[in-house]
């Protein structure tokens, strides 16, 4: 049962003059030495324009696909040896079964690009420490100790290249459950003290490593996973390693201690904050990586496009799984999926390849926007037969919809009072596209906006977490936002936000603060109670309840849990400063007060 008192206290501070505002985008590796910027940049190249790519988790798991002894193991299907803990000796048996004559990596590679995927990454060790490749390391692997007798990631190294998709592997560097001196299995090699994690790391994950690295040709990069222990040093070790042997290679942000070339969100996090880095985030298409025979929790189209775009929107690459079968073939509703996506990136591809984020960095009620110079896509996922835009400071030279140019009427004003610009615009009754419908914008120049937080064409306004002044009085507070931007470690009563925004249409408001519920694990926390508040002009003073939960299709592992605040009255245009401030925090599961965002909807 979840407690469903958190008490927050609203302060909302009518200020009379304009506020300045600049939420300028922060530029990439601002602190990089030169030289190694210039090398680096030539590493991301590829990766910044890629925005797509396809993650294959491949593994003896496969063969079980969720099940032991004739039983289904709850979780992730590449989990299963931990979750049931299957002995080392036992789960070896596995390699007997393990014959995908199926496979064909041609096929995979077409299927990839045919959805317009423009990279593969595939589990050359997952943490089970089995090895899909022929390894002279160690004969664990699909080479030596399957009846397979093939090399897939050789197979699949041969099809990328000859198809002009980059290849990357996957290798968990820290989690090995087959050796007794890595990170993760604690039944079969229960002492602790008598591990040797550097011993694990330079007698097999290097040598592996370079195996990948020298067999199979130039490889786009080296996705490592769970860092867990792993100490700055053993991070450089890795990072250096791959850089000796293929200079153009890319480290995934996983290695450990900030030291990937590109960040990667949380899995299944679209991260909707601020762009620091490149970045990629690893998505499900149902809810498990490996093959699970019982997983039919299938992602619809819709979902999988729009994420896509909305990761695209925010500069960073969406690298999408599917889990082949002990036989080696792709499940039928992956490869369903991947034809629609591929279908509507054959239209709409000019709004996807090589942009740029949107300038916007908060969410819009009616869709995404991504960029290219002189150049906005409104990708809209909620169609209208009128659809404004606020805060563009450009001309629009002409607005076409994306698939089959059909030009539209447009109008552009400015309030020069509120230095409030707007774009209206006039759509066809229908939508062109059921997944999402894509709109051009040509500008006189390069995309200028007011960044601001303000009003939308709804009369909503919305405030993100992540876009608030954050104020920390002790400088220890944990507070920090998550890859989605959300707040996460909010544990001390004595941090509080505010915002400035902008509102264009006064009116009475209905207030409300969504906070955000996990699917699994620690699930939400409740019980926090208000504090005293010194800010000025209207007060709210409510009890946080949950009024409501909204599914969030960006993020299906993360509901929102909506509590009503209460009502203001903004009786003017102008620049408004609301805050926020908690009395006591809840903070026993260690979740605190996890706000997604504070909603003003106007009461009709
Ligand atoms: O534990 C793994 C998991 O099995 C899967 O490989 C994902 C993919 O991002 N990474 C780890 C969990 O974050």
């Amino acid at each position: 049962m979840l407690s469903i008192s958190k008490r927050l206290l609203f302060g909302i501070l009518l200020i009379s003059s304009a506020i300045q505002i600049s939420f300028a985008q922060q530029k990439l590796n601002p602190s990089a030495k030169l030289s190694e910027d210039a090398i680096k940049e030539q590493r991301l190249r590829w990766f910044r324009e890629a925005r797509f790519g396809m993650f294959i988790h491949w593994g003896l798991y496969s063969v079980p696909a969720g099940e032991w002894k004739g039983k289904l193991v709850p979780g992730l299907g590449e989990w299963i040896m931990n979750r049931a803990k299957i002995p080392v000796t036992e789960y070896e048996q596995l390699t007997n079964q393990f014959n995908p004559v199926k496979f064909n990596a041609e096929e995979i590679v077409r299927l990839a690009k045919n959805a317009g995927m423009k990279y593969i990454v595939i589990t050359s060790k997952h943490h089970d420490g089995f090895a899909m490749y022929q390894s002279k390391v160690s004969k664990y692997n699909i080479f030596d100790a399957t009846p397979f007798k093939r090399d897939p990631l050789k197979e699949l190294a041969d099809a990328a290249r000859k198809a002009g998709i980059r290849l990357g592997f996957y290798y968990s560097q820290t989690q090995d459950w087959h050796e007794p001196d890595a990170i993760g299995n604690d039944w079969d090699f229960k002492n602790e003290s008598t591990k040797n994690f550097q011993k694990y790391l330079d007698e097999k994950v290097k040598p592996q490593v370079t195996e990948l690295l020298t067999n199979y040709g130039p490889i786009g990069l080296i996705w490592f996973d769970t860092p867990r222990n792993i100490t700055k040093e053993q991070s450089r070790e890795l990072v250096d390693l791959v850089h000796k042997l293929q200079p153009d290679c890319l480290v995934s942000g996983r290695v450990g201690n900030g030291l990937g070339d590109y960040d990667s969100a949380g899995d299944n996090q679209i991260s909707v904050g601020q762009v620091r880095r490149d970045w990629e985030t690893p998505v499900t298409m149902n809810d498990t990586w490996g093959f699970k025979k019982d997983d039919t929790n299938w992602k619809p189209t819709a979902i999988l496009i729009q994420q896509m775009v909305q990761v695209s929107s925010r500069g960073g690459n969406y690298l999408l799984n599917v889990g082949p079968t002990a036989e080696g073939l792709i499940p039928q509703p992956s490869g369903e999926r991947l034809g629609q996506v591929g279908e509507w990136l054959k239209v709409n591809k000019d709004a996807v390849y090589e942009t740029r984020p949107s300038p916007f960095q908060y969410e819009l009620p009616w869709g995404i926007i991504t960029t290219k110079p002189n150049k906005m896509f409104l990708h809209v996922f909620k169609w209208q037969k009128q659809l404004t835009l606020f805060g563009l400071k450009n001309k629009v030279r002409k607005a076409a919809l994306l698939a089959g140019k059909k030009k539209l009427k447009f109008k552009q004003t400015n309030d020069s009072a509120l230095d409030h610009y707007a774009l209206t615009l006039e759509l066809p009754a229908n939508a062109p596209d059921k997944y999402n419908s894509v709109i051009e914008l040509n500008l006189d120049s390069d995309v200028s906006v007011d960044a601001a937080l303000m009003q939308q064409a709804d009369e909503s306004v919305t405030l993100p977490a992540f876009l608030s002044n954050v104020h920390k009085p002790d400088e220890k507070s944990a507070f920090r936002f998550d890859s989605r931007g959300v707040a996460e470690r909010w544990l001390d009563k004595n941090d509080w936000l505010d915002w400035n925004f902008k509102v264009s249409k006064p009116g009475t408001f209905e207030v409300f603060a969504l906070t955000s519920e996990q699917k699994y694990g620690a699930n939400w926390e409740g019980g926090h109670k208000r504090s005293k508040s010194k800010s000025a002009g209207q007060k709210l003073k409510a009890t946080i309840e949950i009024g409501g939960k909204e599914e969030n299709p960006a993020n299906p592992y993360w509901k929102y849990v909506v509590s009503k605040v209460g009502t203001v009255k903004i009786d003017k245009t102008g620049s408004f400063n609301l805050s926020l401030k908690p009395e006591t925090i809840q903070a026993e599961k260690k979740l605190g007060l996890t706000l997604v965002s504070v909603k003003l909807i106007p009461v009709k």
